[in-house]
């Protein structure tokens, strides 16, 4: 079910040559969506809730901590292989992120690809903005179409936006593992879509690893990660107007051998009860939430995949691998995958 209103309007930025398509999820929907994941027997909220402003920052601090390692890997990989990739593409290249965050990323591909148009999409309106404002002041050549979607249900991008030049998909972070990996083949049948013929797309894996340091990067000292995890209630207050309180949780992060998951929770200290309702909305909106003591909310997946397991679902979502990178300790891959 698609759970968001196409709203598709094109607007002009404050600053020239920016472009930008909002298609940002509006609050009806987000209480539909939070009333629906908290009243399921094993709650859970949708990780796409982490990032309104501030949780984009967090996650922007969580990419620095010393045991955070996929940032860092997968930097030095792009450092090292972006003129190979750039070599894999023709002229006429139009340049998608998933997510797009801080796109800091990106840069390390820029100067090497030369797209004509750079898509940064993410759900943090104005992260987003302001991302694509500093990138354009360092870039002055570069044109961007910023679009504010949430690209884990299907997007359907504007006109104006459907070009014959050959597109890249950027999805790096390894954010592919918030999917499960049949909802991830899903997603992929829907990219491959909107890259259509000749469509490219790079891809970042965090491979499966030691449980210690898979939990270790989830579970940092500076409790950076738990901060992270608590601002999915405080960003659903902001925007509901309920009232949970933080205090009365606690972040836990394991990982399952078994389902080659990291599972992040906020797990409840005490009994509570929690009122989500919306003052715009019918009565029926409204609803009382009950916590137990030890209870918890599923907040994200992080699945892990070996070089094996992700060949065979990107092949099952019509991409062949053309290459795949890691580093000498296969931390982290990343995957150029081509539409077949
Ligand atoms: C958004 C999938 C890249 O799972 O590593 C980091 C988000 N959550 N620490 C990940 C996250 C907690 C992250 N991705």
């Amino acid at each position: 079910m698609n759970l968001y209103s196409r709203k598709t309007l094109t607007t002009e930025s404050s600053r020239k040559g920016l472009r930008f398509f909002d298609d940002q999820p509006v609050a009806e929907n987000i209480l539909t969506e939070v009333i629906a994941g908290l009243s399921q027997p094993n709650k859970i909220l949708p990780a796409k809730y982490f990032y309104d402003e501030q949780g984009s920052k967090l996650f922007e601090a969580i990419t620095q901590l010393p045991e955070y390692y996929p940032t860092r890997v997968e930097i030095n990989l792009l450092r090292e292989h972006h003129e190979t990739i750039a070599k894999l593409l023709k002229d006429d290249v139009w340049l998608l992120e998933y997510g797009s965050g801080a796109s800091l990323k990106i840069r390390l591909l820029l100067q090497a690809i030369r797209p004509n148009c750079y898509v940064p999409m993410d759900i943090s309106k104005d992260f987003l903005l302001a991302s694509a404002e500093s990138l354009m002041e360092d870039y002055p050549w570069l044109n961007v179409y910023a679009a504010c979607v949430d690209y884990s249900q299907p997007i359907s991008l504007p006109a104006d936006m459907i070009t014959s030049a050959q597109k890249l998909g950027f999805f790096p972070g390894s954010s592919i593992g918030n999917f499960s990996p049949q909802e991830a083949q899903i997603f992929l049948h829907g990219v491959r879509k909107t890259l259509g013929k000749d469509g490219t797309m790079l891809v970042g894996i965090d491979l499966q690893k030691d449980k210690q340091i898979l939990e270790a990067a989830y579970n940092d000292c500076q409790g950076v990660t738990a901060a992270f995890n608590f601002n999915i209630l405080q960003n659903i207050n902001r925007v509901l107007g309920t009232q949970f309180n933080i205090d009365y949780f606690e972040h836990k992060a394991i990982y399952s051998e078994e389902k080659n998951r990291i599972e992040m929770h906020l797990v409840s200290t005490m009994d509570q009860i929690v009122k989500i309702s919306d003052v715009n909305a019918a009565d029926s909106e409204s609803k009382n939430i009950t916590f137990q003591t030890g209870e918890s909310i599923h907040t994200e997946n992080s699945y892990k995949y070996s070089k094996q397991s992700f060949t065979d679902l990107v092949e099952g979502a019509g991409f062949e691998v053309q290459e795949c990178w890691s580093d000498d300790k296969d931390y982290f891959a990343m995957f150029f995958l081509r539409c077949c």
